[in-house]
């Protein structure tokens, strides 16, 4: 999906260098599988350094390898990186509910089936990021605080409300195609556990968004009703799909030090950009349309111009005035509610099983 189910000639005209989700040439699958590579190697090598802890940390960095928990790092560093990992865990937490309300009301035992994987992996990937989290010295259970009580954000996405099946084709196509532009590059971020959480993320989020384009794909090959339905989801999820990637750089806080330690490789504009020029090609392929009146090829930029998501909105979202925002965190502070009995019988076995085994083994 990622480009590599398309030709590298492009699609109606586009040029070779439009197939968007390529850098270099190299597909966002490929790109992951680089980065899995350069980790593998990172881990085999040392880096020359300055025995003063800054000069060490500023070496590895410069020196693109990848800093360890055990290695000293500035403490914005650490906090920034706690920050973004555990919002980006939030995320996929809560990113499960809009799906899970239709795994009830799949239309056929194998969507549901298909369905039930893809919220469970979620759940995976939320578990991986909050582990990674934790090398930081946090703890999950202050993380998850920190969620319920509203003091750490989640993406905006997940406050949109889905109102028919053709939503869960839409997400699957728009929202996991969003976050696997935004995460691809994360796979090559400086901190190793949360790279290494990365590469296992973004290749389960490649079926996600093949599962997503492949039920959309039947729906706008159905009947007219079906394919109303696809566009019209398509249509609402599209520019809440743009403002996934932040504000725009001028308004961005974190970005240009992100960027410097190389926690972020590219901007929230570029990645954007990236997105809305992969997307153009495959919408042609779904024969849907992609609702801005003025998008269009820039052959001079080598892009499509295209009209920005309303961030005003994007804001809104954020600061917890969304369609959704307050039934997300109820459901979720239900959910955790209700599972205490799991959390508490989970402790309870894994002191009597330290109590039985001799200290040391
Ligand atoms: N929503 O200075 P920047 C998924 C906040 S996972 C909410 O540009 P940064 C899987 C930002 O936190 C989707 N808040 O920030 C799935 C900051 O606030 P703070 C999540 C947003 O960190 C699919 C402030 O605005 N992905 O979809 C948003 O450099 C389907 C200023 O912004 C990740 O988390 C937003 N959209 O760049 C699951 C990826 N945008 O913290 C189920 C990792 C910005 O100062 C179904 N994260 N903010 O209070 C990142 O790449 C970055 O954190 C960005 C934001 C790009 C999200």
């Amino acid at each position: 999906m990622y480009g590599n189910d398309f030709a590298a000639t492009g699609d109606a005209g586009v040029p070779a260098s439009d197939v968007a989700a390529t850098s270099a040439g190299r597909t966002l699958l490929e790109q992951v599988e680089d980065a899995e590579r350069e980790l593998r190697s990172a881990s085999e090598r040392s880096v020359v350094g300055d025995d003063r802890l800054q000069d060490y940390f500023d070496a590895v960095i410069n020196a693109d390898q990848k800093i360890e928990p055990r290695d000293w790092m500035p403490d914005p560093y650490r906090l920034g990186l706690i920050r973004q990992i555990a919002q980006h865990a939030h995320s996929e937490i809560i990113g499960m509910q809009p799906e899970g309300n239709w795994i009830s009301r799949a239309p056929s035992l194998k969507r549901k089936a298909i369905l039930l994987a893809k919220v469970q992996d979620e759940a995976g990937h939320g578990l991986y990021l909050y582990a990674a989290a934790e090398t930081l010295g946090v703890s999950r259970s202050d993380l998850v605080d920190q969620l319920l009580t509203g003091r750490q954000k989640y993406s905006s996405i997940f406050n949109y409300p889905t109102l028919t099946w053709a939503d869960v084709g839409t997400i699957g196509w728009l929202v996991d195609g969003a976050a696997i532009v935004n995460q691809v590059p994360l796979c090559r971020c400086s901190y190793g556990p949360y790279a290494r959480a990365m590469i296992r993320i973004c290749k389960e989020e490649s079926f996600h968004q093949r599962q997503g384009f492949e039920i959309l794909h039947t729906l706008a090959h159905g009947t007219p009703a079906q394919r109303a339905m696809a566009q019209d989801a398509v249509n609402r999820w599209w520019y809440p799909s743009l403002a996934m990637f932040g504000p725009p750089d001028t308004a961005s806080t974190h970005s240009e030090q992100s960027m410097t330690w190389k926690i972020k490789r590219f901007s929230n504009d570029e990645l954007r950009q990236r997105f809305v020029d992969m997307c153009v090609q495959q919408a042609t392929v779904l024969g849907l349309s992609l609702p801005d009146p003025d998008l269009r090829w820039n052959a001079e930029r080598d892009h499509y111009d295209f009209t920005q998501p309303d961030f005003h909105e994007l804001m809104r979202v954020i600061s917890g005035d969304g369609p959704c925002n307050r039934q997300r965190l109820e459901h979720r502070r239900r959910a955790h509610e209700e599972g205490a009995w799991v959390r508490e019988a989970a402790a309870a076995y894994a002191a009597k099983r330290a109590a039985r085994e001799p200290a040391g083994v």
